[in-house]
């Protein structure tokens, strides 16, 4: 028999039927204790952005695309895409009216419900400003929390000046999502300009999808992958729950002092304009290096982030290894709890203008 002379400890790395046990329990209780992941987009942006994550790969989280639009649903890469507000819209989008992403998103939310069940945590994307996305992520964020308890984290942009028939929509949309949302991270696509300079609408946009898809693919590979230094759940939880609006700010270097660089990039460089740095109630930083990362770099970056903001804020780190960044470092520090200056009263509402389909489709 196989086990006849195994030692009842089961050390020297020999089989034994405990050993056996011991890790079977063990990959049981691991399996049991990975968060499950799902990402949703909502809208033509929302879209882009899940199939942005689903060409770079994500390892442990499922992604899904929601929209009223059939044609561009047809292009996204998701692994799971729903049609919603068929009988309302017939797949032909909501031509920039929120109210109707909203009524297409509660036509349909029973499919979109038993796609995340189940689920820890659920990021729900979209560019604030059209008509699903903006609809269909304000009714998603209440839904899904009631019916699946899981941490919600919305992640959003904000039009850019010359679409300004948008604003009102997108500020309403963000101050109702502060309440719904866990946490909102919001990135004004205004502010691009400092982490990308002058660029055309269209590339800005691929910019846009770039910075939301590797916040979203950074944090979900940080909890479900083996990493530098892991993000657990409880950490996020306790960070983001109910504790509403978030900015983000990131920072990529080449050379020496890649990381204290990049830290440095990150904090200046806030893709929301907020009112008081230092009111912020928590700080989540995120680094990624080459195999040549080290521990003691890393640790260097989280002292000088500490240094930057009140002491009594606390700071969840993650850190992951990509081969492809080698001599690079990537910093992403998100603010929690602050608040914008965006979602400041309006003088007058302007109304929603109606828009030809697929106007800011195509950045792949
Ligand atoms: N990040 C990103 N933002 C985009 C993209 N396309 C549009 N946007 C922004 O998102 C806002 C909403 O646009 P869409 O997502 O196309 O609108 P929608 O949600 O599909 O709404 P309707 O088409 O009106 O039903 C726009 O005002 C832009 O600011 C994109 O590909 N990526
Ligand atoms: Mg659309």
């Amino acid at each position: 028999m196989a086990y006849e002379n195994s030692n009842y400890f089961g050390n020297n790395n020999k089989l034994t039927p405990e050993s056996i046990m011991e890790n079977e329990t063990l990959r049981a209780a691991m399996e049991m204790a990975r968060p499950q992941i799902s990402v949703i987009g909502a809208g033509g942006a929302g879209s882009n952005i899940v199939s942005w994550i689903k060409n770079k790969g994500l390892i442990g989280g499922k992604l899904i695309a929601v929209n009223t639009d059939a044609a561009h649903l047809g292009i996204s890469k998701a692994d799971r895409r729903i049609l919603i507000g068929p009988r309302l819209t017939q797949g032909r989008g909501c031509g920039g009216y929120p109210d109707r992403g909203m009524q297409a998103t509660h036509e349909s939310i029973a499919e979109v419900t038993k796609e995340v069940q189940g689920s820890n945590i659920i990021f729900l994307c979209a560019g604030l400003g059209g008509g699903t996305g903006t609809g269909a992520i304000q009714v998603l964020s209440d839904e899904l929390k009631r019916a699946t308890g899981a941490l919600i984290v919305g992640v959003v942009t904000l039009p850019f000046a010359v679409e300004r028939h948008r604003y009102a929509m997108a500020r309403e949309a963000l101050l109702n999502l502060q309440r719904s949302c866990d946490t909102v991270v919001a990135i004004d696509n205004n502010r691009l300009t400092r982490v990308a300079g002058n660029l055309p609408l269209q590339q800005a946009l691929g910019v846009a999808n770039e910075l939301v898809g590797q916040f979203i693919k950074g944090i979900t590979e940080t909890i479900t992958t083996a990493s530098l230094i892991n993000i657990d759940f409880a950490d996020l939880s306790a960070i983001m729950e109910g504790k509403g609006l978030a900015a983000i700010g990131v920072g990529t270097y080449n050379g020496a002092d890649r990381i204290e660089q990049a830290t440095r990039m990150a904090l200046d460089s806030q893709l929301l304009d907020i009112k008081d740095m230092s009111k912020a109630q928590g700080a989540l930083v995120h680094v990624t290096g080459g195999n040549d990362v080290t521990l003691e770099e890393v640790t260097r970056a989280g002292e000088l982030v500490t240094r930057s903001l009140p002491h009594d804020v606390r700071i969840v780190w993650g850190a992951r290894v990509d081969p492809d960044m080698r001599g690079k470092a990537h910093v992403m520090i998100v603010l929690i709890g602050v608040e914008g200056k965006f979602t400041a009263p309006l003088e007058a509402k302007p109304e929603p203008v109606k828009e030809k389909r697929g106007k800011f489709l195509g950045v792949f």
